[in-house]
């Protein structure tokens, strides 16, 4: 099978593998798994921030970020299509007692003037804002990248208006390989960043929580009490390491693999936009009839929608499963589907 459903679905390499199986170990609740330590210290400074937390997931991380940056009752304002308002299970209210108010704006971008327009002044009937969310590469808008001048306006304006930010930056290290700005320049901009190591980086597991040195520290407290306290978890955490000290410079790879399959898609006659990064997003008519014929000839991608799917390009495909997946596509153009 040609799995294009994700970059979360890489296996991890063979030396990534022995990473983890001789890492050294301790608990890490305690705070002495040295891996773990290693891991934060090498991501903080990849960040430019003063410390970082390990945890389980980026929606552990997200929702661990969100609940520093406000208190119940609180307003977080955010993208319409952003993963935190879509696909992190109704944490916001779950977990932090939260109101989301998200924002329409083109592919992603909130820009400071849809920003200014929701914030609502002090006023005992309404929700009080306290943090606006960022998230780079955005998903839904296909991997698009934020750039850096809209990014900082944004963060500049929800300042201004007394919010502090959170980036979801799941793939932000997409966004730093494909316009060679360092992830920390979009940092700078956020008081708190998660990243994940479990997507285009290739381990099977982990995210960070970055910021300064008294959020990381409460942070710990909320991980605890969200259930994220691992005790030797340097045997997962090696794999991060592992893949942050080797894997983001490769990114372009992917990204290379993705506009080479986009292209294919194109000539084969579908709507596609040309990728920034790792994401495709096609027009296809019918997702669902279109992913079952496309499962038959071994290639699996998701649906977007009722008639768009998304491909995601990463380290387990290679240039010669992008073209058989293009093929694959292309038999299936010809087919009488719904358009
Ligand atoms: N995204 C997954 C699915 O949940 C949709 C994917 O396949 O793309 N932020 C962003 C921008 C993400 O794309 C994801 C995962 C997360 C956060 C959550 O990370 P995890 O899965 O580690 O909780």
């Amino acid at each position: 099978m040609i799995d294009l459903r994700s970059d979360t679905v890489t296996r991890p390499t063979e030396p990534m593998r022995r990473a983890m199986s001789e890492a050294p170990v301790g608990d890490d609740v305690f705070g002495d798994d040295p891996t773990v330590n290693r891991l934060e210290e090498y991501v903080s400074g990849l960040l430019g921030k003063e410390a970082s937390i390990y945890c389980p997931s980026g929606t552990m991380t997200n929702q661990i970020g969100l609940h520093l940056g406000t208190s119940r009752g609180d307003e977080v304002i955010l993208h319409e299509d952003a993963h935190i308002f879509n696909y992190e299970a109704g944490a916001p209210a779950l977990l932090s007692g939260v109101q989301v108010r998200p924002v329409f704006g083109e592919r992603g971008v909130v820009s400071p003037e849809a920003l200014r327009a929701v914030v609502r002044p002090e006023n005992i009937h309404f929700p009080r804002p306290k943090l606006l969310c960022l998230e780079n590469t955005h998903n839904v808008a296909g991997g698009r990248i934020l750039p850096l001048e809209g990014f900082a306006a944004v963060a500049a304006e929800a300042r201004t208006l007394g919010l502090k930010v959170h980036l979801d930056g799941a793939r932000l290290f997409n966004a730093a390989v494909a316009t060679g700005v360092p992830a920390r320049e979009w940092c700078e901009h956020a008081d708190t960043v998660s990243v994940c190591s479990s997507k285009g980086l290739g381990a099977p597991v982990g995210s960070l929580l970055a910021g300064d040195e008294e959020t990381i520290r409460e942070a710990r407290r909320v991980r605890k009490a969200f259930g994220g306290g691992m005790r030797q978890a340097g045997v997962i955490a090696a794999a991060s390491l592992y893949a942050f000290e080797h894997h983001v410079g490769r990114l372009a790879e992917d990204h290379e693999r993705a506009r080479r399959l986009a292209e294919g898609l194109a000539e084969a006659g579908y709507a596609v936009e040309m990728p920034e990064t790792n994401i495709v997003l096609v027009d296809v008519g019918n997702a669902g009839e279109f992913l079952a014929a496309l499962a038959e000839r071994g290639v699996l991608a998701t649906p977007r929608g009722e008639s768009a799917v998304r491909f995601v390009t990463h380290l387990d495909v290679d240039g010669e499963a992008i073209d058989a997946a293009v093929e694959a596509a292309a038999e299936l153009s010809a087919y009488p589907l719904e358009r």
